[in-house]
């Protein structure tokens, strides 16, 4: 059954490829061309994976683990049981977030809004594709990528964060961290906010902008504004994101020692003498 202001929002065209051939809806959900592509790539994928964990030695959810192939294989295709098949998941991986991405965009299309949130969560794929394609291929292995499974990420997390001696010192990693911290702030003071404000004493009226600005003007001095927590929680979302990207970027292709030495630029600094 469709909500009563559902139909309205069911509105024709905006796609960007495929025209009206895919231009539908099954139940609640959105199809399009790229609704198409991404349930390919993800049952492709799920399907390759649980492949991988039939050839196995475990059936334990958090020991299935997927390798990518062994340094030795370079760049090259790998057989499917030494990483060939973390590969093919690899490809559905990108296939699946990059037409989610475009899915959102199509859908941004119909009902006349930006493009916020593709642009968003293409910062979320950027950090993905940083991991798994530009850091393996700037140092020249598709074994660089992390591997599938549960435990078996946190270790390569813990072992390439060692390989560095010291991964807190790694200055992206200290800015992306300090992003998402943020984030995690000001998402709980909007969504406490907004609680608040949708939540009076019994009797009472559920209040606004005007409260809300209120109670950061009386308890901090300043309010960004219903706007601006908005327009604020994106760009840190995003910085988080990027930044990540960035320090698993730089550690091998621009810094191969640990990443306490990278500070002796602050000790050599020619004031100190
Ligand atoms: Mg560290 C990375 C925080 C200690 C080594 N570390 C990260 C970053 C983040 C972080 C900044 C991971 C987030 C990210 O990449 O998001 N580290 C962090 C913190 C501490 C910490 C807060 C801490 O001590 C309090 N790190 C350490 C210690 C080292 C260390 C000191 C280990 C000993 N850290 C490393 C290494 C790495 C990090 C090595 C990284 O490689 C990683 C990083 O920066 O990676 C880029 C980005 C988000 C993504 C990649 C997710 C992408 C999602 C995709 C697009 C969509 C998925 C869809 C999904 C499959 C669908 C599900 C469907 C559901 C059913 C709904
Ligand atoms: C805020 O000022 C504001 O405007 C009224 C909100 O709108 C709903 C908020 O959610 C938050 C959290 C704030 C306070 C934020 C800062 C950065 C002072």
């Amino acid at each position: 059954a469709m909500l009563s202001f559902e139909r309205k929002y069911r509105v024709r065209g905006g796609t960007l490829i495929g025209g009206d051939l895919f231009d539908f809806w099954v139940g609640p959900f959105y199809v399009g061309f790229f609704g198409v592509t991404t349930v390919f790539f993800t049952f492709l994928g799920t399907a390759l994976i649980i492949w991988g964990a039939a050839l196995g030695p475990t059936w334990n959810l958090w020991q299935i683990n997927i390798a990518p192939p062994d340094l030795s294989y370079g760049l090259a295709l790998a057989p499917l049981r030494e990483g060939g098949l973390w590969q093919l998941i690899t490809v559905c991986a990108l296939g699946a977030f990059c037409s989610w991405a475009l899915r959102q965009a199509e859908i941004a299309r119909k009902l006349g809004m930006g493009y916020h949130i593709p642009v968003a969560f293409s910062f979320a794929i950027f950090a993905y594709i940083a991991l798994v394609v530009i850091r393996p291929l700037l140092m020249g292995a598709w074994g660089h990528g992390f591997p599938y499974g549960i435990m078996s990420h946190l270790d390569w997390v813990s072992n390439v964060g060692y390989q560095y001696l010291h991964f807190h010192y790694n200055p992206a990693h200290m800015i992306a961290i300090t992003f998402f911290f943020t984030n995690a702030l000001a998402l709980a003071m909007h969504g406490s906010l907004i609680v608040s404000a949708a939540n009076p004493q019994a009797g009472e009226v559920v209040k606004g902008a005007e409260h809300e600005n209120t109670i950061f003007r009386d308890t901090i001095g300043y309010s960004i504004g219903t706007l601006g927590i908005h327009r604020l929680g994106l760009f840190l979302a995003v910085s988080a994101a990027f930044w990540s990207a960035i320090c698993i970027i730089i550690s091998g292709p621009f810094w191969t020692r640990g990443w306490p030495e990278w500070w002796s630029w602050w000790l050599d600094l020619p004031i100190w003498r």
